[in-house]
C-alpha cells in the first residue's frame, strides 16, 4: 500500500480539522456518471466545507462539462483535489490524508489499495446509488451491507421523497433561477432536446412540423444531432437548431430559456424537473427493456403529486413509451398525441410547477448527508 499521511488539510479560512472525504468515479460512458460525482464533490466542498479527493478514469469527460479542468493530474481544481485512477489497478494515494467518509459512485469497484485503508481506519463508507423512484430504493436508503471484513458499506438512495435520499441541489439554485433573464423570445414554442441516438427523433420531428405553432427545436448532444443529421432543418412549423454544448454551470440557463424539455440518463432529468417545465424522460436504455419499471415508477410516483388531466395523461404516457423505444405509434396517433399536449400546454406546465413545488420544498442530497453524518458519528 502506499503511504497515506494521517495530517489533515488546513487552509486560512477552514477550520484546523476538515472531513476528509475520497469521492470514485467509473466514467462508463457519456456525461452522467461524472455529471453526479462532480455536482455532488462540489457540493461536499461548498455546503459542508469537506476536504474532498476526487479519483476518476475519464479526464476528458469531465474536461467536457468543465472545460477549465486541468489537462494533468493529479491537480487542484476549484478546491477539490483531482485524481486518476483506472479500475483494476491501485489508486496513487501519496500524499492524501486519511479518509474520515469514502463514496463510491454507482458501485464502482474501489482499488484493492483503498480497500485497505478502510479496512484499516474504518472511514464512513457510502455506495452513491443511481436515482430511482422504486420502493426497493427508498426501502433500502441509508441501509448498511455488511462487509466479509466486518466493515459497513451504507447505501445513499437518491430519490424524490423525503425518506429518500434526496436529490443534488444547490443552496443558490432558487435565487440564480430567480435572477436568470429570459432572452428575447419569438412567437411559439422553444423545446430544448437531449437524448439518445434513434429512428424516434425523425419521427417525433415530422409530428411536430404538423403543429399549427411554430416550434423551434434545440436539439444538444452528439447522438441526438447525428439523429437529426438527414432530417430537414426547417419543416412546415418546425425549426431545428443544433445546440452546442456549454459548461454544466451554464446548463440550468439552458433549460430555463426553454418552454418544454427533453432530457436524458440523470442529471439532465433532475434538473428539468428543478426549473419547473413540462419535460419528457429519455431514460437510459437497458437490456431486455429493463428501465421500462424504473420509468414507470417515476411517472407514478409524478402523477400522485402532480395529477394530469386523463387525455393528456394518455397522450404523454404514449409519447413516452415511443421515446424510450416500448412502444412505435403510427403517424397520425404521434401527431395527434403531440396536439394533444400542446393544446393541454397550460395544463401540463401547472403539472410541472406542482412537482416543482414538492421537490424544493424537500431538503436536498447533501443536507440529508449532512444530517446522517451527525446521527452515524
Ligand atoms: O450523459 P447521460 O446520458 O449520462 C448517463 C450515463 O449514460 C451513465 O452511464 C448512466 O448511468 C446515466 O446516464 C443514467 O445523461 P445525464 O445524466 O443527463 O448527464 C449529462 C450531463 O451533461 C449532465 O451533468 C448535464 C451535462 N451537460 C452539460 O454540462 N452541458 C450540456 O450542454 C449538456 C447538453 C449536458
Amino acid at each position: 500500500m502506499q503511504p497515506v499521511q494521517k495530517t489533515p488539510y488546513s487552509s486560512r479560512n477552514a477550520p484546523a480539522k476538515e472531513t476528509v472525504c475520497w469521492l470514485f468515479c467509473n466514467v462508463i460512458d457519456n456525461f452522467g456518471d461524472i455529471g453526479v460525482a462532480w455536482r455532488l464533490a462540489c457540493e461536499l466542498r461548498r455546503r459542508l466545507g469537506w476536504q474532498v479527493h476526487l479519483w476518476l478514469d475519464d479526464l476528458s469527460a469531465l474536461r467536457t462539462i468543465a472545460p477549465d479542468a486541468p489537462a494533468a493530474l493529479p491537480a487542484p481544481y476549484r478546491h477539490i483535489v483531482l485524481h486518476t485512477w483506472q479500475a483494476g489497478q491501485d489508486a496513487g494515494l501519496s500524499g492524501v490524508p486519511v479518509p474520515d467518509a469514502v463514496i463510491e459512485t454507482f458501485a464502482c469497484a474501489l482499488p484493492e489499495n483503498v480497500r485497505r485503508v478502510i479496512r484499516t481506519h474504518r472511514p464512513l463508507w457510502l455506495n452513491w446509488e443511481y436515482l430511482s423512484a422504486e420502493d426497493w430504493a427508498v426501502r433500502t436508503h441509508a441501509m448498511p451491507s455488511l462487509q466479509a471484513d466486518g466493515s459497513r458499506k451504507y447505501f445513499w438512495q437518491m430519490g424524490f421523497s423525503p425518506e429518500s435520499g434526496g436529490l443534488l441541489r444547490e443552496a443558490d439554485y432558487q435565487t440564480r433561477m430567480a435572477a436568470f433573464r429570459q432572452p428575447e423570445k419569438a412567437a411559439g414554442l422553444d423545446i430544448f432536446a437531449f437524448g439518445y441516438a434513434g429512428a424516434v427523433w425523425a419521427r417525433w420531428c415530422a409530428a411536430l412540423s404538423a403543429q399549427p405553432l411554430p416550434i423551434r427545436l434545440h436539439a444538444a448532444g452528439m447522438p441526438l444531432q447525428q439523429s437529426l443529421c438527414a432530417a430537414p432543418p426547417v419543416a412546415g412549423s418546425l425549426n431545428i437548431l443544433p445546440c452546442a454544448f456549454v459548461p454544466q454551470a451554464a446548463f440550468d440557463e439552458r433549460l430555463w430559456a426553454a418552454d418544454l424539455l427533453i432530457v436524458r440518463g440523470e442529471d439532465s432529468f433532475v434538473r428539468a424537473q428543478f426549473s419547473g417545465r413540462p419535460f419528457l424522460w429519455h431514460i437510459y436504455p437497458q437490456e431486455q427493456d429493463a428501465h421500462a419499471v424504473k420509468l414507470e415508477a417515476f411517472w407514478q410516483t409524478y402523477r400522485r403529486v402532480a395529477p394530469m388531466d386523463e387525455t393528456l395523461w394518455r397522450a404523454h404516457q404514449a409519447l413516452s413509451a415511443e421515446l424510450n423505444a416500448l412502444a412505435v405509434l403510427t403517424d397520425a396517433e404521434r401527431r395527434a398525441h403531440w396536439r394533444t399536449l400542446l393544446d393541454g400546454f397550460a395544463e401540463w406546465r401547472e403539472c410541472a410547477h406542482a412537482w416543482q413545488r414538492y421537490l424544493l420544498a424537500q431538503s436536498d442530497a447533501v443536507s440529508r448527508l449532512a444530517e446522517f453524518c451527525g446521527r452515524a458519528a
